[in-house]
């Protein structure tokens, strides 16, 4: 009778030793089958109008890099490897843009941020070395950050998808605000009328 009692205990706490074995590890947390990540959808708007998913976007020519920001406040984020998708090939998906045309990205908590075309090809951007000294700019790409670290970008971080401006050469440091996050909304607007 007693040998049954211990074998109900112990397979009730067969769950609680696979989850300590490391079944559901600190990957798993930020998993690409995250709940919040399944539903996410990312809104192209162009002359086209593209809806992805994340498998859709992990699919599109991925683009590597060093990043590193910093806040207003001075606080420092990073250096991280950063992964995912060049702003310029979305751009191209949702139909391309004219050279006076910006692109709005916004994320559900209703942060916007706006690059113009400059920027879209890495120029114009601040950058700061280690020491937040101003420095004159490497080349720098603008990226849909889906992984950092090697690891899909946590909710915490701004996952599934955030801003990156990234560059080849590490310890580079740019303006936090434009690492909009939880982006789901990309919007080439014309300043034409
Ligand atoms: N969606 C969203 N992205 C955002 C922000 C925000 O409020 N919402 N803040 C920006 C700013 S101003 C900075 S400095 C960096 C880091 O902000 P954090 O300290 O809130 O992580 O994220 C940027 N991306
Ligand atoms: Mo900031």
């Amino acid at each position: 009778m007693k040998q049954w009692i211990i074998m109900i205990m112990i397979l009730a706490l067969i769950p609680f030793f696979l989850s300590g074995a490391g079944c559901l590890d600190e990957h798993d947390a930020a998993n690409y089958s995250d709940p919040s990540f399944r539903d996410w959808r990312l809104t192209l708007n162009g002359t086209d109008t593209r809806v992805f998913t994340l498998a859709e976007l992990r699919s599109l020519p991925r683009a590597d890099g060093h990043g590193y920001c910093v806040s207003t406040t001075g606080f420092r984020f990073g250096p991280y490897e950063c992964a995912g998708v060049d702003l310029r090939e979305l751009v191209s998906l949702a139909g391309g843009m004219h050279p006076n045309d910006s692109v709005w990205i916004s994320a559900p908590d209703g942060y916007l941020w706006v690059f113009d075309t400059e920027q879209l090809e890495g120029n114009g951007f601040i950058t700061f070395d280690e020491n937040l000294s101003e420095i004159t700019s490497p080349p720098l790409r603008i990226i849909l950050m889906y992984e950092q670290d090697g690891k899909p970008l946590s909710y915490d971080d701004g996952g599934p998808a955030r801003i990156a401006i990234i560059s080849q050469e590490p310890g580079i440091i740019t303006e936090g605000s434009a690492w909009v996050k939880w982006v789901d909304t990309i919007e080439i607007r014309s300043n034409n009328g």
